[in-house]
């Protein structure tokens, strides 16, 4: 490769828990397929088969809201150990090709594999291969995506779902980023999205035009990254396994807010985003955090531990209360709220606390730990 050029394979499965399922059961083959909570329940959708996104069912919609869309749909819950040795099946086909390889989740990761190719073309063959494997060995389809880049190679792996294979050359990245909305921009989120449409910001292009200094003030360091991105430059390197010390999720309101029930809301909302990498991953944590950010910039965090660890919302949630009434007058509002697990333990560990500790003495043991 040319030096200072490299290339980068995104590649992330379709479908990934329906398409296991529907693997695993032939008779659900070619059907609507929904994993997830059921209807009946107040469940809500991992992810869809194809089939059933052509009814508009999709990831996190209420459970409800998908049987009604597709009413034929097979709900099925989910089996995250199968998921699991899945994805450890095709992680270790990644790290066959190189030892560079960043899982973003159990089904995607990036690969950084400038070491074994000479170009962009060759680095598409190599993409083609390793689908080729993971048919091989689990029958199961991925999208690859092929660029120079992060930020352009998990584009291009979403532009042909399912069993895609598309290539982002550096010659086609200026018309493709000219016409790209903002919202697929990396590290563009709700907010940033409606701040940029409300000042007639809608492409790349738009974004380019606006200059890197003007995305400065509004934005800060984002905005000088994200001008960085609509030039086509993303210089992140693939980071390959990094320790996992904590699983969180937060979220920056779109308005400032001081209604407690509304934080409540948005805190049930981010536990269950919590449980949910949790229980994929197959851990729990001793430690839950809120953190919480003022309308004046103000950060300030609340922890509780125990020793049994937490894992799923509903334990989450009177804790996160409690720690909220603490915190939460009425006066001051709210800009950003946050959950955070910390203190990983695998769920051997936490089953073995669960069972030495006593209710009411479980402070104590904790102490003594
Ligand atoms: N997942 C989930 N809840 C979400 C999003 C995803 O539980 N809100 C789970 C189910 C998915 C898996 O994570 O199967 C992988 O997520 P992806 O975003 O890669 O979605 P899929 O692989 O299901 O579909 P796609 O073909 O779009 O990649
Ligand atoms: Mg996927």
């Amino acid at each position: 490769m040319h030096e200072r050029t490299r290339a980068i394979l995104h590649i992330d499965l379709d479908a990934f828990y329906a398409s296991i399922e529907q693997r695993d059961h032939p008779q659900y083959r070619g059907k609507p397929v929904i994993v997830g909570g059921s209807p009946d329940r107040r469940g809500v959708v991992a992810t869809a088969s194809y089939e059933a996104r052509r009814y508009g069912v999709h990831s996190a919609m209420p459970s409800r809201t998908a049987h009604r869309l597709c009413p034929d749909a097979i709900f099925l819950p989910a089996r995250f150990d199968a998921y699991r040795s899945v994805s450890q099946q095709i992680m270790t086909i990644f790290r066959q090709h190189t030892a560079l390889v960043e899982p973003l989740s159990l089904d995607e990761a990036y690969l950084d594999v400038t070491a074994a190719v000479h170009n962009l073309e060759e680095a598409a063959w190599l993409a083609q291969e390793i689908k080729r494997q993971i048919w091989g060995q689990t029958e199961l389809t991925a999208s690859a995506g092929v660029s120079y880049c992060k930020f352009l190679a998990k584009l291009a792996s979403d532009a042909n779902k399912p069993d895609g294979l598309t290539v982002i050359p550096w010659e086609e990245v200026p018309v493709f980023l000219e016409k790209l909305p903002i919202e697929k921009f990396f590290g563009v989120g709700k907010v940033t999205a409606a701040k940029l449409r409300d000042l007639g910001i809608q492409t790349g292009a738009d974004l380019r035009h606006m200059g890197e200094e003007r995305l400065r003030d509004l934005f800060g360091k984002h905005g000088g990254q994200l001008y960085r991105y609509a030039c086509g430059e993303d210089e992140r390197p693939v980071e390959p396994v990094r320790e996992r010390k904590s699983v969180g999720k937060e979220v920056t309101l779109e308005r400032d807010i001081r209604d407690r029930d509304e934080m409540e809301r948005i805190l049930e909302h981010l536990s269950l985003q919590v449980e949910r990498r949790l229980v994929e991953l197959g851990i729990a944590g001793k430690t839950l955090t809120l953190k919480v950010r003022w309308s004046t910039f103000e950060l300030v965090t609340r922890a509780t531990s125990r020793a049994q660890g937490f894992q799923v919302a509903q334990e989450m949630l009177p804790v996160l209360r409690t720690l909220l009434f603490g915190l939460v007058d009425g006066k001051r509002a709210v800009r950003l709220l946050g959950v955070i697990v910390s203190g990983l333990v695998s769920p051997d560990e936490t089953r073995r606390a669960r069972q030495i500790v006593a209710p009411s003495l479980w402070q104590d043991e904790y102490l003594q730990i």
